[in-house]
C-alpha cells in the first residue's frame, strides 16, 4: 500500500471519468451484485477508449512509470483499466482469486493499481494473502460470470476444473492464519499488487459508505499473450485477434500501448 501516491488532481480527474464511464457503460459493463434493498455493485472494464480522463490518467500519470519501478521493467505496456462500484451499504465482497489464471496474459511481471476514489476503512478494503503470489499455484476459484443478477447475456465465463492445483482455501474463517492484510486509505493512496496474489474482500459497507475503485493494469517484461481453454475474463482473445496479437507475442499496439520504457544508464 503506497500512501499518497496521486494527487487530489487525478483523483478529481479519476471520479469525473468514473461518473462518464456509469452514464456510459461498454457493452462489458454488468451489475455484479443487487441486494433486497437495491444497493448495487457496478463493474465496468476496458472502458479507457471511450472515457477521455481515464486516458489522460493512463497516459499523461506517474502510473505507469510507478509500476515500471515496482516491476523492474524496461518498459511497461497498459493492459486494461475496470472499476468496481459499489452503492451505500452495499455488501457484497469480491470473492478471494489471483487475477492472472483468467488473463489473456501469462507472465509474472504484471501489477494491478487498485485507487479508491473516496475514503475505505480497512475493513471495507480490498484484501490480500501476503507471499500468496510466489507459491506457483492455480486455485480452483471464482467463476465471476456467475455474478450476473440481472441475466446478461454474453458474459465471460471460466472454469478451472482440471487445471486448477488445489481448492482455494477458506481464508474468511481463519483471516489470521493467512496474514490477511488490508488498510484504510484515502484518495490519493493505492495498493499495487501482483496479478498472481490472493484477494478479495471488499464490501461490507457501512450504511451511509459508497465505495468507488478505479483499477489499472499494467504489464512489465515477461508477460506474453495467452489464450485459455479454460476461458477467460475479461476475454480479450478475440480483440487481440483483431488487431493481430497471438499467444506468445509481446503485447502491444493501440490496444495495450507501451507507455513507459526505463532511463538507459
Ligand atoms: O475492488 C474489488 O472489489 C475487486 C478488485 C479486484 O479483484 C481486482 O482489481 O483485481
Amino acid at each position: 500500500m503506497l500512501e499518497g501516491m496521486f494527487s487530489h488532481q487525478w483523483i478529481d480527474v479519476l471520479s469525473q471519468g468514473l461518473a462518464n464511464n456509469c452514464e456510459n457503460p461498454t457493452s462489458r459493463a454488468r451489475i455484479w451484485d443487487r441486494d433486497a434493498e437495491g444497493r448495487t455493485m457496478f463493474w465496468d472494464s476496458q472502458a479507457w477508449q471511450g472515457i477521455e480522463e481515464y486516458q489522460q490518467f493512463i497516459f499523461n500519470s506517474h502510473a505507469a512509470e510507478l509500476a515500471g519501478n515496482l516491476l523492474k521493467a524496461t518498459e511497461i505496456n497498459f493492459f486494461f483499466d475496470a472499476v468496481f462500484v459499489r452503492s451505500p451499504g452495499t455488501q457484497f465482497s469480491t470473492p478471494w482469486h489471483q487475477d492472472e489464471p483468467y488473463w489473456t496474459i501469462e507472465g509474472y511481471d504484471t501489477c494491478t493499481i487498485w485507487m479508491p476514489l473516496v475514503p475505505v476503512k480497512k475493513k471495507n478494503a480490498l484484501a490480500f494473502v501476503p507471499g500468496s503470489h510466489l507459491n506457483n499455484l492455480i486455485f480452483d476459484q471464482y467463476n465471476f460470470g456467475n455474478l450476473n443478477p440481472d441475466g446478461k447475456s454474453d458474459v465471460d465465463q471460466v472454469n478451472f476444473t482440471g487445471i486448477a492445483q488445489e481448492s482455494i482455501p477458506d481464508i474468511d474463517a481463519d483471516p489470521e492464519r493467512y496474514n490477511v492484510v488490508s488498510w484504510d486509505m484515502q484518495p490519493g493512496d493505492c495498493v499495487a499488487f501482483n496479478s498472481r496474489i490472493l484477494h478479495g474482500g471488499s464490501g461490507k459497507l457501512d450504511e451511509n459508505q459508497e465505495l468507488k475503485v478505479f483499477t489499472s493494469k499494467w504489464l512489465g517484461d515477461d508477460a506474453r499473450i495467452k489464450f485459455r481453454e479454460c476461458g477467460m475474463d475479461p476475454d480479450h482473445s478475440e480483440i487481440m485477434t483483431q488487431y493481430g496479437l497471438k499467444p506468445g507475442d509481446r503485447p502491444g499496439t493501440d490496444l495495450y500501448p507501451k507507455i513507459w520504457e526505463a532511463e538507459v544508464h
